[in-house]
């Protein structure tokens, strides 16, 4: 009532002790602007994703489509142990994966019987995106779904009918789970499965089988108004182009997605280099989110236990995601129990502790502001005091031709910070092309810092500690400035601890390497416990393979395959078979598989043989790599490691 008040007042010039900003007064909006739904997503900057299907009862990161329904019964599953490890997280949100891309729906569908219902979880009587919608919304969380749109289990991949199967998946997911914050998609479509029995490769025509804007986009838009879509187009949310978690240092919310060959674009169909960074005349509001899991899979992996990211680690990259204007969205694997380790409960809380006490003060709250230009002389509307009131839209702003402003801060006393928080009031657009901010030391400004693209929310982290009273930011825009936010924060400390890993690497200083097929470059380059350095081979045709002595017995629990970690995807390996001897002549197959998802997340793959093996040989056959053309590539392997039991 106030509001209205107060605005009608100063359209009627009469005064109001916080009257409102007369709208004619207001700047102009610049450029493509961001949604209601768009602004609820900036505000709550990070929320969790929640893979959990019977590929984890198989151990594996993408499940074929062909596990039985029968291995899905997580006896102490609790949705609310795992909601409320996110929230102590400081996250706002929960997304559960409904369906990944093994087909299998974690809700009672009637689009397939690859569900729930055919499990013995509760009896087949459960609903798990229901049991996660339950427990976000007890604990104050907003909830997502993602739902894949391939999908390796279901007979019709690849024909209409699919498609038509899937818009009604998101029907059902729309209709039944209350307002949705966000419905996720990702870009991995096509490729081999088990189809319903036909074990094939299906490709689809990635820019128009789903009819995205035409059909499917529009069904999101009707039953679920308050949710933004994501995918690596957006249209509201784009992928940064990365699993890592990390956002271009200069990251702009506007982008223009481009098909890599002037088809329409798509998820998993489009040109990825502006991903990370936007573009500064991008025709839309679609910032980033920087997607990352906890553990190096998505999926839980017994043996990852000991590799969740640490608080600290977790707190880089909400610098490098949220501090650059994305959003934070981190992975959670419940076990097969259908909980969340110790290990990453322990961190989300150190991580919760560590945002909370970074945030708890901001160190310029009681500063004096002098800005060079306030906006029509309406030091109330317009005035420096709004920087420090803790609301993202009431800002500074100056007259439209002042576009290169000052803004002198006073601290009250001499304050000792590492991180600068800038954000612009985004209703009127990403406005600003850079900050400056410069010290008063001995008597002359120093620049200290600058940034770009400051947008919804930017966070600059100091190398050190800078102890000061008086700070100067100098602004450049092509148009007035609309500044809503200055903080000074110092990084606090946590303390946190994590359980030892159960495997040994065994030492790889002895082995002889054979190499077969396998060819050209320096094998010892995967052996040399250094992950910035590579084995490359020569061109080779596959499969191919590498023999090798470890000089003695040993008893091998699992094999991990770091793939090469310069950004360079040429011979990754995709699919390999691991084989055992004890005397060089009969071999056994100990493992066989595939490092699916290793183009979009190249980390260390592991893999856990769940019976170990004796041997003092192996031989490790690369049958494929990814981005492969006839089977013909170089290999290429950081790290190739051996652990014990
Ligand atoms: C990717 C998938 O292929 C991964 O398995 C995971 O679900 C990730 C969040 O999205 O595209």
């Amino acid at each position: 009532m106030l509001t209205v008040l107060c605005v009608a007042l100063s359209i009627g010039l009469v005064g109001c002790d916080q009257p409102a900003v007369s709208m004619k007064d207001e700047p102009t909006p610049y450029g493509p602007i961001p949604t209601e739904a768009q602004l609820n997503w900036h505000e709550m900057e990070m929320y969790c994703l929640i893979h959990f299907t019977p590929t984890t009862f198989q151990n594996k990161e993408w499940g074929f489509g062909d596990a039985p329904a029968s291995l899905f019964n997580p006896r102490d599953f609790d949705a609310n142990q795992i909601a409320a490890a996110a929230k102590a997280g400081g996250f706002k949100g929960l997304i559960s994966v409904a369906k990944h891309h093994d087909g299998f729906c974690l809700w009672p569908t009637k689009t397939t019987n690859y569900n729930i219902a055919n499990s013995p979880w509760r009896d087949g009587r459960g609903d798990m995106v229901k049991a996660f919608e339950n427990a976000a919304r007890k604990q104050d969380l907003q909830f997502g779904v993602y739902v894949s749109a391939w999908d390796r289990n279901h007979p019709q991949y690849g024909d209409a009918e699919y498609a038509d199967a899937y818009r009604e998946q998101l029907r059902e997911l729309y209709s039944n789970y209350g307002p949705l914050f966000i419905s996720w998609h990702d870009g991995a479509n096509g490729g081999d499965g088990y189809y319903g029995g036909a074990n094939e490769t299906r490709r689809i025509d990635r820019s128009t089988y789903y009819e995205w804007e035409e059909k499917t986009w529009p069904i999101t838009r009707e039953l679920q108004p308050t949710a933004v879509i994501f995918s690596d187009i957006g249209p509201d949310v784009r992928w940064v182009g990365n699993e890592k978690g990390i956002a271009a240092e200069t990251s702009w919310a506007t982008f223009t997605p481009i098909a890599p060959d002037g088809s329409k674009p798509a998820p998993g169909h489009i040109d990825e280099q502006f991903l990370g960074s936007g573009q500064r005349d991008g025709k839309y509001w679609i910032p980033a989110e920087c997607d990352v899991p906890h553990r190096p899979g998505w999926f839980y992996h017994p043996e990852q236990d000991h590799q969740v990211k640490t608080p600290d680690q977790l707190f880089d990259l909400y610098l490098k995601s949220v501090g650059r204007g994305a959003a934070f969205n981190l992975g959670l694997a419940p076990n097969t129990e259908g909980l969340l380790h110790a290990n990453d409960v322990a961190s989300l809380k150190g991580f919760g502790e560590k945002l909370a006490k970074t945030f708890a003060e901001n160190l310029a709250s009681d500063a004096s502001l002098k800005a060079s230009n306030i906006r029509k002389g309406q030091e109330g509307h317009f005035g420096p005091a709004n920087l420090l009131d803790d609301d993202r839209y009431s800002y500074w702003a100056t007259d439209d031709e002042v576009t290169q402003p000052e803004l002198i801060i006073e601290l009250e006393a001499e304050a000792s910070f590492d991180i600068i928080r800038l954000r612009e009031n985004i209703k009127l657009g990403q406005r600003l092309d850079s900050v400056w901010v410069d010290v008063w030391q001995d008597g002359n400004w120093r620049p200290l810092a600058m940034a770009t693209s400051v947008g919804s929310n930017r966070l600059i982290h100091l190398d050190e500690l800078i102890t000061t009273e008086r700070l100067r930011l100098r602004l450049f825009a092509p148009v007035a400035v609309a500044l809503s936010d200055f903080g000074l924060f110092r990084e606090a400390d946590v303390t946190f601890a994590m359980q030892e890993a159960a495997h040994k690497r065994i030492d790889p200083s002895r082995w002889n390497m054979v190499a077969g097929g396998l060819h050209g470059g320096d094998p010892l380059l995967a052996v040399d416990g250094k992950p910035e350095t590579f084995w490359l081979t020569s061109e080779v045709d596959l499969p191919k393979s590498i023999s090798v002595d470890m000089g003695r017995q040993e008893t091998i629990a699992g094999i991990g395959y770091l793939p090469r970690q310069d950004g360079n995807m040429e011979g990754l390996i995709s699919r390999y078979v691991f084989e055992a001897s004890t005397d060089s002549t009969n071999w056994e197959v100990a493992s066989k598989g595939e490092f699916s998802n290793i183009v979009a997340n190249p980390i260390l793959q592991y893999v856990n043989f769940g019976k170990p093996v004796r041997a003092r040989y192996f031989r490790l056959t690369v049958e494929a790599v990814a981005n492969a053309i006839n089977n013909r590539s170089a290999v290429s392997i950081a790290e190739f490691e051996v652990y014990n039991h």
